[in-house]
């Protein structure tokens, strides 16, 4: 491990080689779930030099784990207990090495942050319509070996949708140089796709080239109150046929979740969520003018007014206001570990069942675990809620976490299964849901995937142990 450890200094110089007890940044989740011990952190600061490293590690037979912000929500970007594996920051590697206004692209490194490239985007007059509330720390390569979601899909569609291109390192220390921006290339099997989403068990992505959308002249943002789910269903169906591919964003919050925001940041001045169960963030985005804009969302709140679709509403009157009202929505993550450890579900359905199998999901939970509270949110218009389940009040919540999360997401992910729907929308599997892709999968699935592993990573250094788990 010394000589290991000499070559890596050689590669990237020694103050990019982090040992000892000072890494709980890299070593512990987001969630602060799982704690693991690397053999050392090693922070490339180019291409070669991942692929050099990636060489010399799978000539040791060590393993490597990328990360790139560390942000991600199912521990898959830490390493395990061992002490035995090489964990490889991206941070560093930050360059946008080009903007093709033409072909409407940009091409950036695995470390840039995806606020930086919106900026950059945004500098350049265009949008990169990739957004999350992490957006101030993760990374454009986390971003892609996750598929990130996010809450513009409904519009431009998840992190693979807006991806053209790829720079990998191979398992072996290979570089597939895959960057061109094609919109199309029907030359065999799709490898980047094969690399987006497969959470640094098959390579490390260390540059991108995505797509970028003129900006739109002008967005708005409004906020309304519903009794129900159907009505927010209702409500979707309308903004979709009224404001067409105009409607960007569609976010669903129940009043649990909502309340959570206002116990923990008050100062955020959380609007409606008293009376009641249901509130609902719309965007819409114009390329006509503000004026318009409003016209086309007052007239389908209007309508939804007049017909009990929707209780109340308003409708943001400056970009502050906007930006305050996604503030809210955005902050339900972190009221909710403010509140302390909880169990997440980040599930798709189709939206037809969305209703349905929120029901029966806590009717089924509530007999199990009376009191158990439903933090319930997520982007309705893509089918994927974030069906996270709080300890009953007052409890230990860690302790509650512990005795019950297996049996909780027992009851959730079967409720899940029977409304064809998916146990990951848009986080990815990584240690935490691991075990349950194995049950939840199909064999066959499970069997390709496999295949895909062990032919691209036939020495199982890349991220092993994460997304996938042996067979019995
Ligand atoms: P990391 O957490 O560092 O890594 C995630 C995975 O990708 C790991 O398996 C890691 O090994 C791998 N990886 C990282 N970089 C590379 C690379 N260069 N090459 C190969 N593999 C790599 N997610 C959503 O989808 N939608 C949301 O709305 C959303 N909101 C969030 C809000 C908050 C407050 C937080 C904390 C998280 C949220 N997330 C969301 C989850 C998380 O932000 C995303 O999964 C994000 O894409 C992770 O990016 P990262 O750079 O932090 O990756
Ligand atoms: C979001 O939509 C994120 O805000 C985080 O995906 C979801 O905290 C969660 O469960
Ligand atoms: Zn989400």
């Amino acid at each position: 491990m010394t000589a290991l450890i000499e070559t890596l200094i050689d590669i990237v110089g020694a103050s990019h080689v982090l040992q000892g007890n000072d890494l709980q940044a890299y070593e512990e989740d987001w969630r602060q779930r799982q704690r693991g011990k690397a053999l050392c952190v090693v922070r490339p600061g180019s291409t070669q030099e991942v692929a050099r490293v990636v060489k010399a590690c799978a000539a040791a037979r060590v393993a490597i784990v990328p990360q790139g912000g560390n942000t991600g929500l199912v521990a898959g970007s830490i390493p395990d207990e061992s002490g035995t594996q090489v964990l490889m920051s991206l941070r560093r590697m930050t360059a946008v090495r080009g903007l093709d206004p033409v072909n409407q692209t940009i091409t950036v490194e695995a470390g840039c942050v995806l606020q930086s490239l919106q900026e950059a985007a945004e500098q350049a007059g265009f949008l990169f319509p990739l957004s999350l509330g992490a957006e101030g720390s993760c990374t454009i390569g986390g971003n892609l070996a996750t598929n990130a979601g996010g809450t513009q899909v409904l519009r431009y569609g998840n992190a693979r949708e807006l991806c053209l291109g790829l720079e990998v390192v191979t398992p072996q220390g290979d570089l597939w140089d895959g960057l061109a921006g094609l919109r199309k290339d029907n030359t065999g099997y799709d490898l980047r796709d094969l690399f987006v989403g497969s959470e640094g068990t098959l390579g490390v992505i260390t540059a991108a080239t995505l797509k970028l959308y003129p900006k739109p002249v002008a967005q708005l943002t409004a906020w309304a109150a519903l009794a129900s789910l159907e009505d927010a269903n209702r409500l979707l169906g309308l903004a979709q046929r009224q404001l067409g591919a105009s409607l960007t964003g569609f976010e669903v919050m129940n009043r649990q979740a909502l309340q959570l925001v206002d116990k923990h940041f008050p100062h955020l001045r959380v609007p409606m969520w008293q009376e009641n169960d249901w509130c609902v963030l719309l965007e819409l985005s114009d390329n006509e003018s503000e004026i318009h804009a409003r016209g086309l969302l007052e007239s389908l709140l209007e309508g939804a007014l007049q017909d009990e679709v929707v209780a109340d509403a308003i409708v943001a009157e400056s970009l502050k206001q906007a930006h305050d009202l996604w503030h809210i929505r955005e902050s339900i993550t972190l009221a909710q570990t403010q509140e302390g450890h909880n169990v997440k579900h980040d599930i798709s359905i189709p939206v037809s069942g969305i209703p349905a199998f929120v029901r029966a999901a806590d009717a089924a939970l509530r007999a199990a675990l009376p009191g158990i509270r439903f933090v319930n949110f997520g982007h309705l218009g893509d089918g994927n809620l974030h069906y996270n389940i709080q300890a009953p009040e007052p409890s230990d919540a860690s302790a509650f976490v512990r005795a019950h999360e297996d049996q909780i997401s027992a009851i959730v992910y079967d409720m899940v299964s029977k409304h064809q729907g998916s146990i990951s929308a848009e986080h990815g599997v990584g240690e935490l849901k691991r075990h349950k892709l194995a049950e939840h999968k199909s064999p066959v699935a499970l069997q390709l995937m496999r295949s895909i592993k062990s032919a691209i990573d036939p020495l199982n250094t890349m991220n092993p142990g994460r997304l996938l788990v042996a067979p019995n």
